[in-house]
This record gives C-alpha cells, structure tokens and sequence, in this order.
C-alpha cells in the first residue's frame, strides 16, 4: 500500500511535506487576507464590535471562516490534489463530499483548546498552513493512533464512543506530537483523531486552510429552498447570540449551521459557484463540490434533491427554532 495511506490509517494523520508550489500558497494565502480582513470588519460592524467572551466567533481567540467561491481558492482546485485524492479515495469506504470549505485562525492570544476529538464519526480534514507553525504560533497538537479504538485495533470507518472526559482521560496516558508544518505542506486527519489548538504567542495570525470531506450515503439533499431557510434561521440565532456573549448560545448557533451544512453535503449553497470557476475545475474538485450551487446548472443535477430530504431538515429545522427560544430564556 502507499505510505501515505498506510501512515494514516495507522497514524490517524499524514503529513504531506513540501508537496505544493510556494508560489501558490502564497497567492490563496493574499486571497485569504482580504476576506478574513473583510470578514472581521462585518463581525465588528453586525454585532457592534461586541467580539463576545470568545474575542472571536469560535474559541478563545480562534475564528472560523467559510472561504469564498469566487476566488482562487476554488479554481485552483488545491483540494482536490492527486495526491490528496488518493488518500481520500482509500481511507473512505464510501462516496464523499467535500462540506466544510473552511479556514481555523488561530489569532494572537489564542490558548490550549481543551482535548477533543472534532467527532466520533470518520470523516477527514485537509490542512494547508498559509504560514509556518510550530509550537510559538500555534501548531496543532495531536495524539496519534487515538482515532482508533486501541492503538493496535485495525483501521475501520466506523463511530467510536468515547465521551469528552474518556477523551480527556486517554490522552493523559498517551504522549502528543506538535504538527509543525511549513508552507507548501499539507496534512489529512482523521476527524476521530484527539488534538487540540494550542496558543499562539507570537504577534501574527496562524492561518489554516481547512476542507473537511465527510462520507455520503446516498446522492441526495434537500431542496435548495429548505437549505436556505435552514440557513436564514442560522444567520438569525447568530444575530441573536453574539450579542449577549453567551457561549451557550453562541455554540447552539454554530452547531446548528454545521448541521445545516452537513445536511446539504455542502456549504456551497450561500456560495454558489460560477460557471467561470466551475469551466476550470478539474472531475475530482467537481466531484468535490457536487453538492454545491452552481450558476451552469447542469452541475446542479447531479443531485437529486428529494422531498425526504427536505423533510428531514425541516424537522431539524424546528427542533432548533424550539430548543434556541428554550436556551435563551434560561
Ligand atoms: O486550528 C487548530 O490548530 C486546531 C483547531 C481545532 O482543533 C478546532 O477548532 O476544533
Ligand atoms: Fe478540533
């Protein structure tokens, strides 16, 4: 088998060194710039500069940013890498969509997060640092062999069922490794696998590019009327949460949206993409993104968009609306 998949079915993580043109980085990395620079400045204009007891929209310090459609970012197609592809096409047992387009910013004055795992279902996250990181600006702590049952257990997709504190209580028996990386780098986690951020003590942003593919079933999702009321509804309990400063409400607004996103396969639907980037995009980064909008819309029926489906996420839909209104009056 090659390395690559081999090391991250054992690993729960693999390390692609030195794997991407420089020249490249550096041109997603201007990119990123301008929208994060953008994205505060709406963050500090929308909730009047109340930054909430995270100081950000995510953690102590950190923030999370959906990445644009009409950039570089996608036409590039960096995410849909032959050698990451690889990887991908190995390690899930399934089809997969690409449903997180994303980016954690570790900002200056970011602390440890607490151990976790980002889930106990398999899925991957794709990594591609914008700058070097190590342990002075916040390099991913990581403990590997943990996305597995024991560490000699064989590698499988399936959920694992360790709660916070069984998390917190295997890592304590277990030395973790600091993923420094360097720009051109790239690196797969198994979603499984238990980290966590750790501080950035220098005086810049930490910025990683994040894509997070998750398994499909089936190749079905809502229609996209119901995505975006679901998504409306995401946008209100961010507007209603952020400013109070509550962290209660503030995580019940994120979740909600992942849940939303996840739903859909995508979070390509707010972000539809064009039929000027998706003419560049090569089958795999189509593969993708095939859940996403686009404007040639016939990229759009390769989906079929079924009223179960709606259905689903319109009772999800509810629940929350109900659940939100309880949480805010406690
Ligand atoms: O950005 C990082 O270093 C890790 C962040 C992380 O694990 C998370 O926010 O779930
Ligand atoms: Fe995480």
């Amino acid at each position: 088998m090659k390395s690559s998949i081999d090391h991250f079915k054992k690993e729960g993580y693999y390390h692609g060194q030195s794997h991407f043109n420089k020249t490249l980085i550096s041109e997603l990395h201007s990119e990123f710039n301008l929208h994060f620079e953008d994205k505060i400045k709406r963050f500090n204009e929308r909730f009047k500069g109340n930054r909430t007891n995270y100081g950000a929209n995510h953690d102590i310090n950190r923030w999370n940013m959906l990445l644009p459609s009409e950039s570089l970012l996608v036409s590039s197609g960096f995410y849909a890498d032959q050698a990451i592809m690889e990887v991908l096409k190995e390690v899930f047992n399934t089809d997969f969509s690409l449903v997180f387009f994303s980016s954690d910013i570790a900002a200056p004055g970011s602390k440890f997060q607490q151990i976790h795992q980002d889930g106990n279902d398999f899925a991957v996250a794709l990594n591609i640092p914008l700058i070097d990181s190590d342990e002075i600006n916040g390099a991913t702590q990581i403990y590997p062999k943990t996305h597995l049952i024991t560490e000699n257990s064989v590698f499988t997709n399936d959920t694992n069922e360790f709660s916070d504190e069984e998390i917190i209580e295997r890592a304590a028996q277990l030395t973790p490794y600091t993923l420094n990386v360097s720009i051109g780098d790239f690196t797969l986690r198994d979603l499984r696998l238990i980290h966590r951020g750790t501080p950035n003590n220098s005086d810049a942003i930490r910025p990683y590019l994040s894509a997070i593919f998750l398994p499909v079933e089936k190749e079905e999702a809502p229609t996209f009327e119901t995505i975006e009321k679901g998504l409306e509804v995401f946008n209100q309990f961010k507007l209603e949460a952020f400013p109070t400063g509550r962290v209660d409400l503030i995580d019940y607004a994120n979740t909600f949206g992942r849940l939303i996103m996840g739903m859909s396969c995508s979070d390509r639907v707010q972000r539809p993409i064009s039929k000027k980037i998706s003419d560049q995009l090569s089958e795999d980064a189509l593969y993708c993104f095939r859940f996403a909008k686009f404007e040639d819309s016939s990229l759009n029926n390769k989906i079929i968009r079924t009223q179960e489906s709606s259905q689903a996420l319109e009772n999800e839909i509810a629940i929350a609306i109900s659940e939100f209104e309880a949480l805010k009056n406690l």
